[in-house]
């Protein structure tokens, strides 16, 4: 084998190993996704993440879905005069060479109408819809529901 096609190979393991850390698409890497779990009955839910776009082109989100919800919303928690609130935001700009952080008190997607309660350990999966980028499938992990982070970030 020619020491060129050995490098070729080692490239592409790499690629493929850095493909396997999150989900790339386009610039867009998103890792980290988590909600909490929530009381039994309870019919809505948050998600929250890194998204980080390392692309020279913005971007923006325009949308999310899931199977796992009838309705899903991009929202933020705002404080208005000492209460906090959540807003719709049907589009958030995603800067070039920068992110976005979805996290608890601020940015997250809601999940509403939930016949089955998120529950800790599941797993499911939510499409962000980004405008340049499209879809980008993000696996969701479900933890404690005194969880204040995914854990396993940096
Ligand atoms: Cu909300």
């Amino acid at each position: 084998m020619s020491r060129y096609r050995k490098h070729l190979i080692r490239l592409t393991a790499i690629a493929l190993l850095l493909a396997g850390a999150g989900t790339a698409t386009a610039g867009i890497m998103v890792h980290d996704a988590w909600s909490r779990a929530m009381p039994p009955g309870h019919p809505t839910g948050a998600v929250y993440f890194e998204l980080e776009n390392d692309g020279q082109r913005g971007d923006a989100l325009v949308g999310v879905r899931t199977e796992r919800a009838p309705r899903a919303e991009l929202h933020q928690t705002i404080e208005d005069g000492g209460n906090s609130r959540m807003v719709h935001t049907p589009r958030v700009r995603v800067p070039a060479e920068g992110g976005l952080t979805f996290e608890p008190g601020g940015r997250h997607v809601m999940l509403m109408g939930l016949e089955r309660t998120l529950t800790e350990g599941e797993t499911y999966t939510i499409i962000l819809e980004l405008e340049r980028a499209g879809d980008v499938a993000v696996e969701v992990e479900v933890l404690a529901p005194t969880a204040m982070g995914s854990g396993h970030s940096h």
